[in-house]
């Protein structure tokens, strides 16, 4: 039986990865950070909270890592762990380097001081590619990170190169594109329309409040994005990644589509922070912009090229935009049913 630890455990990722590491027979260890309260409902809601073995792991502490790993000894690990939200990151961008950066090269000398054949994942990002310097992006194209996150996200996918070339050892870099589903955070574009779309519908909430509505994403359904960071793994040799669609689409169009799944059309009137988004029928605002939710740097626009995942992986995704955008909005109206019915 192969033993995966897998930092984030309990992030959207960490949930999917577990489920399709369980089904293929791992031992699966769960890394979560100390807190008054293990939060395990994404876990819970996969029905797999119970079969992983759980570890405290704090990506600021070195010796921690290092006694985790040691006395786990696994074949695999995947390093999900990451303060993931860009916006925070230009709030709190020490602690978002020292984890999201920092974390991964913590992680990575402990792999070389205790057993060099551990095989490694770190979860890079389409954020790297920032203020894009070609299109559709892949492997080779120029890095141009636009946030705290974004850089940090960089030193570690360069570290991870670089103990691969210094040392042999098996790491891989993901590059993965916006990938979301249900079990998304509430702070994540999709995921806070999907809910407010949601609690509209119901009347538990009057409109939503969003900042850029132009920026352009390269949207997945994460549940495919983890069967990659999977494969990547299982290849002769260590390689890094493109994940994406190959498809862009705004804020814009995935706010009107989520309406519309809910059985509400919008129209748009106004330009900039004065933008207003309206129910067709009965002239209601539902939607409005607002300056705090713009960023210092914004990413604007994002394409994967994911050739190379589908030529040496056998990678591609299956599920549309248009199915992401219903899956999301259909899990959401079922959630507001059911919290005001208890
Ligand atoms: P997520 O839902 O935000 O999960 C992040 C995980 O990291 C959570 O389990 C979180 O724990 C944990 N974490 C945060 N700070 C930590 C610390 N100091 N020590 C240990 N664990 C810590 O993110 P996700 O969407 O699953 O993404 C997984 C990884 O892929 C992240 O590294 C993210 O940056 C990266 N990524 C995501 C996407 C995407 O579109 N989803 C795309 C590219 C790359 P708590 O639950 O306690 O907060
Ligand atoms: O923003 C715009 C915002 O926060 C998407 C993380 O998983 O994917 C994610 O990062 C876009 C941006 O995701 C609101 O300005 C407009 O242009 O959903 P997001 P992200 O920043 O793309 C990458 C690949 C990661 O690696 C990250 O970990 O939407 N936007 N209005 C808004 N964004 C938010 N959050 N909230 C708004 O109200």
């Amino acid at each position: 039986m192969k033993k995966a630890l897998i930092t984030g455990i309990t992030g959207q990722d960490g949930a999917y990865l577990s489920r399709l590491l369980l089904e293929k027979g791992y031992e699966v260890y769960g890394a979560f950070r100390r807190t008054s309260d293990l939060h395990l409902n994404k876990l819970k809601f996969l029905k797999v909270a119970d079969k992983i073995k759980y570890v405290p792991l704090e990506l600021h502490e070195f010796t921690n890592i290092y006694r985790t790993i040691e006395k786990i000894q696994p074949d695999e690990i995947y390093n999900l762990g990451a303060q993931s939200f860009v916006a925070v990151s230009f709030e709190i961008p020490i602690f978002t380097a020292d984890v999201t950066a920092l974390g991964a090269l913590r992680i990575l000398e402990a792999i070389r001081d205790i057993n060099p054949k551990i095989k490694f994942y770190q979860a890079s990002s389409s954020e790297m590619f920032g203020r894009v310097q070609e299109t559709p992006q892949n492997e080779k194209t120029p890095f141009y990170p636009r946030s705290p996150y974004a850089a940090s996200k960089l030193f570690a996918h360069w570290i991870t190169v670089n103990y691969r070339e210094s040392y042999g050892m098996f790491l891989c870099s993901g590059i993965l594109f916006n990938h979301e589903s249900p079990l998304r955070g509430f702070e994540f574009v999709t995921r806070k329309t999907t809910h407010s779309v949601a609690r509209i519908k119901y009347g538990f909430q009057d409109k939503i409040i969003l900042g850029n509505l132009d920026s352009r994403r390269d949207w997945g359904y994460a549940p495919e994005y983890v069967e990659a960071m999977w494969l990547m793994i299982q290849q002769d040799k260590p390689d890094d990644y493109v994940i994406a669609t190959g498809e862009t689409h705004s804020v814009r169009e995935f706010v009107e589509l989520a309406f519309k799944n809910a059985g509400i059309d919008i129209v748009w009137s106004g330009k900039g922070v004065d933008e207003k988004g309206k129910d067709k029928a009965s002239g209601r605002i539902l939607i409005q912009v607002a300056p705090e939710f713009f960023r210092p740097a914004e990413v604007d626009f994002l394409m994967g090229d994911y050739s190379k995942a589908k030529e040496k992986l056998g990678w591609s995704p299956k599920t549309t935009f248009k199915e992401l955008v219903r899956i999301m909005v259909e899990h959401d109206l079922v959630l507001i049913q059911k919290e005001n019915q208890r």
